[in-house]
């Protein structure tokens, strides 16, 4: 491959017609920013759906592994799949099953996979998808207790990818709110925090089996009892040391150094109690007592005392038996001495150990009860700590062997569990298991493979772990510290024409030559996109029909769904499902509505067009496109313009004020028919001080939007009612300095009692609000609230079943 360089604008305009086939105005903000075009943007994605999401987002790699590569393509798809537009002022997050489970807690969030998907989704261009993520746990409603999760690290580690160290610093105390849930599973004596193996997401692990050796009790077998586990207790020491790097960015000694010693002492007790000196391995303790367990996010039910093999356990005797989750501490730090990282590395290539053709198993294989679930490997940090005789050969072994298990028919490809030694998923279910996302894939190649090690000052250090008779490899545009990096090795020079060796840029520049593969270049400073500038859909609804904002078709197939064109989700695929298309429909042309709660000035639809008809189906683009507002007709988009398939389409026109966006498609054929994927309308974020009801997350069994003439707030009088108390008006994104201000809530109470609401700040009850009977009329009440750095959520939880109350506006000032 040779190629010259040439500069490109991260913010690829490729028309200059209506249509702007982008992301809208992500990256408006990154002024001047460049990368390079060593590899051929094109080609390398031809074969994926989406490609503008991926043009826009991904570091493209060149390497000798065709295997590996072709995962690493195939894995952004996967994340793009799973990647969720709540709805405006919450924005995206990340699910783990495209289609989300029942036990899935707030918008589908599942908190086992949210440091796996933020470590991967923090090499995405685009910084808002896991910028709004970790804000979901941090701030909003998302379940950090739900499973163990290394949330927390994850999101201080992030920040070395981005640079951005305020937004670290900001999430400071949403991290400490996360870390005190925990608190009621730490035994101080022990000094160690337990769960259920199912809540570490291991179920079926040993602790289950060696618990109900009889098999006499399913749900213990299948769960397991509580323990005290090797991998829990790692993610806990990382949390804790996470929250004291964002305390010493935010200057704050006193947490930054109690928490430094949380995260020591943990790990002290770590090596005291969990690492087995017999067995030579960190291993799990049993921990049977009575406690609650959680059911969902609630603690609803308790597990009674366990008749297990030591029915208490004061001797804290370890299992015996090695079990995968003991080779997690490493990934963390912790263990990183000889004596403990060489007998894990030893077992990993040791075939009665955890080597296998699709391997690392989840239990040895010489171990009795040996049974195998998810891949999980992590090597890096052992090679990386030197203290170990692993190989770079070793490394590449088990990228490559991750790799060859993530296929299905010869093609990429990601389900829940896979055999270890058969090329078969052991759970894959139609419809369900497709794209699964709990896992991390890509960035294992950048920083591990490809030796990118994040760091917090103004450096990039390069520490590829490649074998030895790789000639060259390349990483590039990847997004650090919001510049553009390139990282080009070339041992003869052929490949890139860029010289021999090592060759880094960064926004398109030269700054660093050598023939080694490994540099630390110093770098300029971050560049940050302002958050508050951050376009908002307006489209999306988390929930379904029966709120804002709806959507209806003129015809509709029976097995597709109007309301799938506004759920927040993007993908392609025929199975999965995620379409609204007219197939079968009589009318040669039919009309895709949105309607939002209230008026909005709107400038552009952006249209994921599905199309089928390359795949055997009738499903292609249409003919023409008709937009209507409000006021009437708004553009044409005519057969002069190329629309893409099976990607977004954004038509842009002058602004109109509309309380809806209806699309009419016209087909190509009668025996074509049409299809949207998902309709967007990106506006520019509200930014106060006046932030309306009904724009804010509604639930409450009758809490929703309501037309109330005789209010003025909209033009269309729309107000929230039903305000009840299981009510729970949640406002998001208000944006905020950090300190203490003004709120003011307009509210009508048509009834004779006085109603309390509680005001809780990103999750926090902070005041309550006293709504006196205001007759018909709309009053107002005021209160001092904190906000933090940042967005904010805001809700105002609870109501009466007794008086009527309505909601017109929030006042932040
Ligand atoms: C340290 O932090 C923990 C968790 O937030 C808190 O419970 C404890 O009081 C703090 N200790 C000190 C000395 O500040
Ligand atoms: C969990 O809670 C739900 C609803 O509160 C209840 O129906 C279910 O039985 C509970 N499950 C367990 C295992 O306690
Ligand atoms: C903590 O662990 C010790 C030692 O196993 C045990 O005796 C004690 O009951 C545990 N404490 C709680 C609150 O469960
Ligand atoms: C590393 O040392 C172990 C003994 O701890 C040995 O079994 C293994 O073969 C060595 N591996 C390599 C790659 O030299
Ligand atoms: C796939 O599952 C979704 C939701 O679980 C369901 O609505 C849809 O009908 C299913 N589609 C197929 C093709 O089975
Ligand atoms: C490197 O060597 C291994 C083992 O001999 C071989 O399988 C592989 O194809 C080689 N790779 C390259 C890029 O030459
Ligand atoms: C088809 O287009 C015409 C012309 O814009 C429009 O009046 C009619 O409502 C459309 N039909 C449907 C079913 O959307
Ligand atoms: C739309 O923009 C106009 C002009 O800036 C403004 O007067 C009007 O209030 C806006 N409408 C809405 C719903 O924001
Ligand atoms: C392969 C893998 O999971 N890599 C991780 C190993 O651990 C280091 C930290 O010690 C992480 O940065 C890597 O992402």
């Amino acid at each position: 491959m040779a190629a010259a360089l040439s500069v490109i604008m991260t913010f690829l305009v490729l028309t200059h017609t209506v249509l702007a086939h982008r992301q809208p105005q992500i990256f408006q903000n990154t002024g001047g920013i460049r990368g390079t075009s060593f590899i051929d943007h094109e080609d390398t994605i031809s074969g994926f759906h989406g490609r503008t999401f991926l043009r826009d987002n991904i570091p493209y790699i060149d390497i000798p592994d065709k295997l590996v590569q072709d995962v690493y393509y195939y894995r952004w798809t996967s994340l793009q799949r799973n990647l969720r537009y709540v709805t405006a002022g919450i924005g995206y997050m990340c699910t783990e099953f495209v289609h989300p489970v029942g036990y899935a807690q707030a918008f589908g969030t599942i908190d086992a996979a949210a440091g796996h998907q933020i470590d991967e989704a923090r090499w995405l261009r685009n910084t808002a998808y896991a910028d709004d993520y970790i804000q979901l746990y941090t701030r909003g409603p998302a379940d950090p207790l739900q499973y163990t999760q290394w949330i927390l690290d994850a999101t201080s580690r992030r920040a070395m990818v981005t640079g951005d160290s305020e937004f670290l610093a900001n999430q400071l105390h949403g991290m400490i709110r996360v870390w005190g849930l925990w608190d009621p599973y730490f035994n101080s004596t022990v000094g160690l925090y337990y769960y259920q193996p199912v809540w570490d997401a291991q179920e079926l692990s040993l602790p289950g089996f060696v618990a109900d050796p009889g098999n006499t009790n399913w749900d213990l077998r299948k769960d397991g009892p509580d323990t005290y586990r090797p991998s829990h207790n790692a993610y806990m020491v990382a949390n804790a040391r996470a929250i004291a790097r964002a305390a010493s960015i935010a200057h704050d000694d006193l947490i930054e150094s109690n928490f430094s010693r949380i995260a020591d002492e943990l790990e002290a007790a770590m090596y005291e109690r969990l690492w087995a000196p017999e067995q030579e391995f960190f291993l799990g303790v049993d921990y049977p007592v009575f406690r609650p367990v959680p059911n969902g996010s609630k603690l609803t039910s308790f597990l009674p005392q366990m008749d297990v093999i030591r029915p208490d356990n004061p001797e804290l005797t370890r299992l015996t038996g090695r079990e995968q989750v003991g080779l997690f501490p490493y990934r963390f730090g912790i263990g990183l001495e000889k004596s403990y990282a060489q007998p894990a590395l030893d077992a990993m290539f040791d075939p009665a150990g955890f080597l296998a053709p699709y391997g690392p198993t989840t239990l040895e294989i010489r171990d009795p009860w040996f049974a195998a679930t998810k891949p999980d490997p992590n090597y890096s940090a052992i090679y990386r700590s030197g203290v170990t005789n692993a190989t770079a050969e070793q490394y590449y072994q088990y990228l490559h062997t991750y790799a060859l298990t993530q296929q299905k028919n010869g093609k990429p490809y990601v389900a829940e569990s896979h055999s270890p030694f058969g090329d078969v998923w052991s759970a894959d279910s139609r419809n369900h298991s497709e794209h699964y996302d709990h896992s991390t894939n890509n960035d294992d190649v950048i920083t591990g493979l490809l030796g990118i090690l994040p760091q917090p000052d103004d450096t990039l250090h390069i520490s590829p772990i490649v074998p030895t008779n790789w000639t060259y490899f390349a990483l590039e545009n990847l997004p650090y510290h919001g510049h553009l990096v390139t990282v080009l090795y070339d041992k003869d020079g052929l490949r890139y024409n860029a010289g021999l060796g090592l060759t880094v840029y960064v926004d398109g520049e030269i700054i660093h030559h050598g023939e080694d593969q490994f540099a630390v270049v110093p770098i300029p400073p971050p560049v940050v996109v302002p958050h508050d500038e951050k376009p908002i859909n307006i489209a999306a609804n988390p929930d379904g029909p029966g709120q804002y904002p709806t959507a209806d078709a003129t015809f509709t197939y029976p097995a597709d769904y109007s309301y799938k064109a506004i759920d927040g989700v993007v993908y392609y695929d025929q199975v999965p499902d995620n379409r609204w298309t007219d197939y079968t429909s009589p009318n040669m042309n039919d009309t895709l509505t949105v309607h939002f709660a209230r008026p909005h000035n709107v400038s552009s639809v952006t249209l994921a067009l599905y199309s089928d008809i390359s795949r055997g189906g009738s499903v292609d683009l249409p003919r023409l496109i008709e937009i209507y507002g409000s006021s009437g007709h708004v553009t044409t988009v005519d057969s002069s313009t190329m629309l893409m398939s099976n990607d977004h389409n954004e038509i842009s026109f002058d602004t109109v004020e509309t309380t809806f966006v209806a699309v009419n498609m016209y087909r190509r054929s009668a025996a074509t028919w049409v299809g949207v994927c998902e309709l967007e309308v990106w506006t520019p974020p509200p930014t106060g001080p006046t932030y309306f009801a009904v724009d804010a997350h509604l639930t409450g069994a009758n809490t929703q939007v309501l037309f109330d003439m005789s209010s003025t707030a909209t033009s269309n009088g729309a107000v929230v009612g039903g305000v009840k108390a299981d009510s729970n008006v949640a406002f998001s994104g208000i944006w905020s300095n950090g300190h203490s201000t003004r709120l003011t809530l307009s509210y009508a109470n048509t009834g004779n009692t006085v109603v309390s609401i509680s005001v809780e700040v990103n999750q926090m009850p902070q005041t309550v609000l006293t709504l006196v009977p205001s007759k018909s009329k709309y009053a107002t009440v005021a209160t001092k609230i904190t906000l933090a750095k940042g967005k904010n959520y805001v809700s105002l939880r609870g109501g009466s079943d007794e008086a009527d109350i309505q909601y017109e506006t929030l006042k932040i000032d």
